[in-house]
């Protein structure tokens, strides 16, 4: 049989249509009736946005292609991101952006009587994280496509994303995010390209020529089915592919069960392992541990190591050249089983040497952590462990061993010291510590800003620092400029590209020019208009969304990010009840208060009670103050519910203050701050995580830094910390505390909120009353600096100047140059 293709098209180059208004309607009116079934007359809006997202899909379909080609075919070093989470955002924009298509589209459904905005409104975003982490994956992956970085990004095709936050009562209720029921025409799935992951079952050992070895025999299978996304490189031709896995039941499974007749079982079966990618896990920064959670993260990593070596590497490949072809960069310890696997796959299925597979395994995989909450650092029983992956288990208390072997023969037999690396914790359950296991097959760990990376060394890891000199390192997060800057702010993009020529997009410093403009009065009225005209599209946004009406001239004092005891919503709220406070108590005229509106945008994962409540208590007191008359409207507190990527770019740049308030050494390192500050809004906050470096970069002038820094945090904690002693010392902080344990906020009810006060007053985890009184009076200094209109747009353009270093360009560039070691495709 010939395998030879029957048509000479199919040798032909994939076809791109022609870059045309008419080439574009006619490709979109073709894609309705091919892809949709439908006519123009008869398409509902659903049609048409998937028609358009078809049509921009077939500019790139023919890069991708190519880009896939030539990365196998250089066999250079490519970069594997495995991430359990990419929280994408919207698409449609930003692969018009990406291959200048935005008026052409525009025009040409125009010339079709529709209007795109319409369109760009129907996309559910994928919402596949849950925060700054995934977020920061997403950001990655765009820099890597538009640095021409060989790479691919591997992650779960979850059925539903982060859920859908509602508020009842003022009470968060989540419901669920069914984000693919209208169809994604973004993703290409390859049901034929499915993987085998297996689960369960025993190892057993056998002979090999005198040698004993160990094998899996695992107990069940699920299949892994690859979903390929594009990602889009800006103006460079360039696609790179994200593929994500979806579990599906696998036939041979069912077969069993049906011939033992019991349908009703097999189905069940069925659900089982489809449940494996069905939901994100709603937890941010307190992993579980739960079952499934493993089940995911180990489905994940094997489809895509075993994915890797199938499709990446040429029939024939020297696996001990591996270190040369990929580095696996490891976003937190979700994807860190793929150490044990890797190993697995060298030792048990290639046939190599222990030794020699764990040489190139500790050169192949590198670690990326993102907390210092000791909660939030992964660890898995051994029972569940050795239950679901029984030969993982095994090769991981070799690693251990041997690693234990050589910490005892360069510190000898300090049992204290061995007991505090060992990866294998005995108490208070026998359990494996993830990111121990990472940091020893780690080629590199990286924490995400200069403080964090620092205080990993110092704190989290130290004798991991001390026994590996240079394996530590870092490496500060950045966001698309992109995104965060060229799509969500067009108006303040249009201002510096007219300054500046169009470079910064993919050149960040050169934002520096922007410096000696700040001195200019014209354009800081341009630039005070962009801002004005930034904050009527939201405030029509969230009266369409939402039923708010934002007050025209109020300062707007944005806190968006998940809901975390730690990242301190609490001190804001006393901020807000302290200034609602001085107003009914008559010690402030409502007419001297500079008009501010506070935006809220938090999720709280589903079980975090405490975050909960606050949130609760968040919408009760904008319940109050933006009723009560005495304020006269110059407080307003604005919390829309659901905030996700999508709101995201419509809020960053409408923003005057932005609230960076977690206690230090808390925060790892935001990545909401850098957005904000490249947009023009000033930064209160406390002296953590990036915070540090922007405060650096943009001089104190232009940043209100309050509150404790690491050591007088670990100072006051050591002396013993007493919340209580800072209510009796402090009036407004009393009276802030009293209004809200009186039942002001709760029609009266003094039970309501009664469990957020004893915390604060009786354990304050987060010492939101040692930094209270520090921070009202740096807001007092923003109200100041507020009325000097001038010298805050004059500070807001600084700003903007000085965070070019934010790029996630820049950051890419240092994982290069400090980790990967990877040259880009030209
Ligand atoms: C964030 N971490 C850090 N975690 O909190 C933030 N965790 O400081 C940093 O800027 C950002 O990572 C990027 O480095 C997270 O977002 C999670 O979302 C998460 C999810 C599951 C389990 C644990």
């Amino acid at each position: 049989v010939s395998s030879k293709p029957s048509h000479a098209l199919a040798l032909a180059p994939v076809p791109t249509p022609p870059s045309t208004v008419d080439g574009f309607v006619k490709q979109f009116l073709e894609n309705l009736n091919l892809e949709r079934g439908v006519t123009l007359s008869t398409a509902s809006p659903n049609d048409r946005y998937i028609a358009l997202a078809t049509t921009v899909r077939d500019f790139l379909v023919a890069r991708w292609l190519e880009d896939i080609r030539r990365q196998k075919e250089a066999q250079a070093k490519g970069v594997c991101y495995l991430s359990a989470e990419y929280l994408l955002g919207r698409q449609l924009d930003n692969n018009l952006l990406a291959t200048r298509l935005t008026d052409i589209a525009t025009e040409a459904l125009a010339a079709c009587g529709i209007d795109i905005d319409e369109l760009r409104a129907l996309e559910v975003e994928p919402g596949l994280g849950n925060g700054g982490l995934g977020r920061l994956a997403a950001c990655f992956i765009d820099s890597l496509a538009t640095m021409s970085v060989p790479s691919i990004g591997y992650g779960i095709r979850y059925e539903y994303g982060i859920f859908r936050q509602t508020f009842v009562d003022g009470q968060q209720v989540e419901q669920p995010d069914a984000w693919l029921t209208l169809g994604s025409p973004w993703e290409f799935a390859h049901p034929e390209a499915a993987q085998t992951i297996s689960f369960g079952g025993y190892t057993e050992t056998f002979d090999e020529g005198g040698v004993t070895r160990s094998r899996w025999v695992p107990g069940w299978n699920v299949q892994a089915v690859p979903y390929n996304y594009m990602v889009s490189g800006y103006h460079n031709g360039r696609v790179n592919t994200l593929r994500l896995w979806r579990a599906v039941a696998t036939d041979a499974f069912d077969l069993r069960i049906f011939n033992s007749g019991d349908y009703e079982k097999a189905v069940r079966a069925q659900t089982y392992a489809e449940n494996i990618s069905k939901v994100l896990y709603p937890e941010d920064s307190t992993p579980q541990g739960k079952e499934l959670r493993l089940q995911q993260q180990y489905f994940f990593v094997a489809a895509s190591i075993r994915d890797f070596l199938d499709h990446m590497l040429t029939p024939g490949f020297d696996l001990s050249k591996l270190p040369d072809r990929v580095i696996f960069q490891l976003n937190d310890t979700h994807p860190v089983i793929a150490v044990p696997e890797f190993m697995r796959v060298l030792v048990d299925e290639e046939h190599m040497e222990w030794d020699a597979a764990w040489e190139i395994t500790q050169q192949c995989f590198a670690y990326t952590c993102h907390t210092l909450l000791p909660e939030a650092l992964e660890v898995w029983s051994v029972e569940l462990l050795g239950r679901l992956l029984p030969r993982h288990l095994e090769i991981i208390y070799r690693i251990n061993d041997e690693f234990l072997a050589a910490v005892r023969e360069r510190f000898g037999d300090d049992e204290m010291r061995i007991r505090n690396m060992s990866i294998i914790a005995e108490s208070p359950e026998r359990s494996v510590r993830m990111a121990y296991l990472a940091t020893v097959a780690g080629a590199k760990v990286n924490g995400v800003a200069e403080l964090h990376s620092q205080l990993l060394r110092e704190k989290v890891l130290p004798d991991f620092d001390e026994f590996y000199p240079g394996k530590f390192t870092n490496v500060t997060n950045g966001v698309t400029p992109r995104r965060f800057l060229r799509l969500a702010n067009p108006g303040l993009a249009g201002l510096i590209t007219d300054a500046l020529g169009a470079g910064w997009t993919v050149d960040l410093e050169r934002l520096r020019g922007l410096e000696s403009f700040a001195e200019d009065p014209e354009f800081r009225a341009r630039f005070a208009e962009v801002k004005a005209a930034n904050k009527r599209v939201l405030s029509d946004v969230l009266r369409a969304r939402d039923g708010f009406e934002v007050s025209d001239g109020h300062m707007l004092d944005v806190m968006v990010k998940r809901l975390h005891e730690y990242k301190r919503q609490m001190l804001k709220v006393l901020h807000i009840v302290t200034s609602y406070e001085r107003i009914v108590s008559g010690r402030v005229r409502a007419e001297d208060v500079q008009g501010r509106a506070f935006i809220f945008g938090a999720k709280a994962a589903p079980g975090y009670v405490m975050a909960k409540r606050i949130i609760h208590l968040i919408n009760a007191v904008g319940e109050v103050v933006n009723n009560d008359p005495r304020v006269e409207g110059r407080l307003q507190v604005l919390f829309p519910p659901n905030y996700n990527v999508t709101l995201a770019e419509r809020v960053i740049p409408a923003a005057d203050l932005s609230e960076q308030i977690s206690l230090a050494g808390k925060e790892a390192s935001g990545t909401g701050n850098m957005k904000f500050a490249l947009n023009g809004a000033l930064t209160i906050g406390t002296d953590d995580g990036a915070n540090v470096e922007i405060r650096e970069l943009v001089g104190d002038d232009n940043f209100f830094l309050f509150g404790m820094t690491e050591p007088e945090v670990e100072e006051l904690w050591t002396r013993g910390y007493k919340p209580a002693e800072f209510y009796q010392q402090d009036e407004d902080l009393r009276r802030a505390i009293d209004l809200i344990a009186s039942g002001a906020f709760s029609n009266g009810d003094r039970t309501v909120f009664e469990p957020i006060v004893s915390n604060l007053l009786y354990d304050d985890r987060f010492m939101v009353l040692a930094d209270y009184a520090s921070y009202i009076r740096a807001q007092d200094r923003v109200d100041a600096a507020y009325a000097d209109q001038d010298a805050w747009t004059k500070a807001a353009i600084l700003n903007i100047a000085r965070c070019g270093f934010f790029s996630s360009d820049r950051s890419i560039r240092d994982y290069i140059d400090r980790i990967w070691h990877t040259p880009p495709m030209l």
